[in-house]
C-alpha cells in the first residue's frame, strides 16, 4: 500500500504506524477491511476539507456585485443551484462512506465457517480471565493474560466482564468489542502471520485501565497443539513441596494453582505461570527479579490493583517466586 503509506507521512503520523497498538498496518483477515476503511475515510475527509476550503477561499475573495449591498434570503437561480450540486455530492461521498462502512462491518462481523477454537476472555479490573473450551471437558483449561492461537485459523472469542464494562482490542488482528457485565459478546480474531502482538483495553474502566494488556501469541499449529497439551497437563510440583505450603498461606485465597489445593479466583490462574511472559497484565516482563518485587510492591507497581502488598519475608519470597517460575 503506497498511497496511505504516503498520506501518514503527510499527517505526520508516520511513526504511530509502526507502533505495537496501530491499527493502520494490520494485515489480518479482519484488520486489513479496518485498516483499508480507515485509511479511505481519512481521505475522504481530507479531500473534502480541501475542497470545501478552496470554495471558502473563492467566496470570500470575489468581489460581489455592486448591487448585492443587503443580506436577505437567497432567490437568484444560479446560487440555488450550487446548493443543489453541493448536496449532491456530499449524499454521493457520505452514501458511499456509509455503504463501505457497512460492508467492512460484515466481514468482520462473521466468523469464517471452519471455526474451531472458542476461547471465552472475561474482563476484571485490571487484569484478564482467559478460558479455553473444548466439547471434551477433559481438554478445558484456564489462564490469564495470554492468549495462543495457531497462524490462519479464525478463532471465536466469548467476551464477559466480572465487574465494569471492559473492551477487548487487539489492533493488528481483529476489530474491538466491549465487554460487557452480564451479557456475552462474540467476535474473532485471526492472524495471518506467527508473531506476539498486543491487546489493550479500550474502554475506561477505572485507575488502571491504561495497565490492562494482554499478549497474543500466534504460532504454527503444531506448536500450538504442543501448547494446548501442556497447559492441559498439572503443573509439575510434589504435594510435600514447603514452598506449595508458602502459597497456600499466602496466596492461594486468590489463586488457582491446577493439580494443588490452590483454587481462589480473585486473581489470574497461575496454572503454567512460568511460561507467561508478563507480570500484572503486561506491565512487567515476566522474570524472577520482577515477580520478588511485585509481590511486596503490588501497589507502588500498580496502584489501585486488587492485589494487596502482602509485606513477605525475604525467604518467603524467595519461594513462592522459584515456585511460580517452576511451573513452566
Ligand atoms: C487478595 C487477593 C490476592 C492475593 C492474596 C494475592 N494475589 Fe496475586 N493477584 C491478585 C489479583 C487481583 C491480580 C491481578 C492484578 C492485575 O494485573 O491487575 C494478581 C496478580 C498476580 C500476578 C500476575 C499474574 C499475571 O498473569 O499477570 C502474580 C504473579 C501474582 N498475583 C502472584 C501472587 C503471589 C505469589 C501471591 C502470594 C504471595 C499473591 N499473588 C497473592 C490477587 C491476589
Ligand atoms: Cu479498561
Amino acid at each position: 500500500m503506497k498511497w496511505p503509506a504516503a498520506i501518514a507521512l503527510a499527517l505526520g503520523l508516520a511513526g504511530c504506524a509502526s507502533t505495537p497498538l496501530s491499527y493502520l498496518d494490520a494485515t489480518s483477515p479482519i484488520g486489513g477491511p479496518i485498516a483499508e476503511l480507515g485509511w479511505g475515510l481519512t481521505a475522504i475527509s481530507v479531500g473534502v476539507c480541501i475542497i470545501v476550503g478552496i470554495l471558502l477561499l473563492v467566496a470570500i475573495l470575489r468581489r460581489r456585485p455592486s448591487s448585492a449591498g443587503t443580506i436577505g434570503p437567497v432567490n437568484d437561480r444560479t446560487s440555488i443551484r450550487w446548493i443543489g450540486i453541493g448536496v449532491a455530492i456530499s449524499t454521493v461521498f457520505l452514501l458511499g462512506s456509509a455503504v463501505w462502512t457497512l460492508v467492512t462491518v460484515n466481514i468482520i462481523g462473521q466468523p469464517a465457517a471452519s471455526n474451531t477454537i472458542s476461547v471465552d476472555v472475561i474482563g476484571q479490573e485490571w487484569w484478564w480471565g482467559v478460558h479455553y473450551n473444548s466439547s471434551d471437558p477433559a481438554r478445558q483449561f484456564t489462564t490469564a493474560n495470554q492468549l495462543v492461537i495457531p497462524v490462519g485459523v479464525p478463532v471465536q472469542i466469548n467476551l464477559r466482564s466480572n465487574d465494569v464494562i471492559h473492551s477487548f482490542w487487539v489492533p493488528k488482528l481483529g476489530g474491538k468489542m466491549d465487554m460487557i457485565p452480564s451479557r456475552t459478546n462474540v467476535t474473532w480474531i485471526e492472524a495471518d502471520k506467527p508473531g506476539t502482538y498486543r491487546g489493550q483495553c479500550s474502554e475506561f474502566c477505572g485507575l488502571q485501565h491504561a495497565n490492562m494488556a494482554f499478549t497474543v501469541k500466534a504460532v504454527s499449529q503444531a506448536d500450538f497443539d504442543a501448547w494446548w497439551t501442556r497447559q492441559l497437563a498439572p503443573p509439575a510440583t510434589a504435594p510435600d513441596d514447603p514452598r506449595l505450603a508458602t502459597f497456600m498461606t499466602r496466596c492461594a485465597a486468590c489463586h488457582a494453582i491446577r493439580g494443588t489445593p490452590a483454587g481462589g479466583i480473585v486473581g489470574p490462574d497461575l496454572s503454567h505461570f512460568g511460561s507467561r511472559p508478563t507480570i500484572a497484565s503486561g506491565l512487567l516482563p515476566n522474570t524472577a527479579a520482577n515477580l520478588a518485587s511485585w509481590i511486596n510492591n503490588t501497589q507502588t507497581i500498580k496502584p489501585g490493583v486488587k492485589m494487596p502488598q502482602l509485606h513477605m519475608l525475604a525467604s518467603e519470597i524467595d519461594d513462592v517466586t522459584s515456585f511460580l517460575e517452576e511451573l513452566q
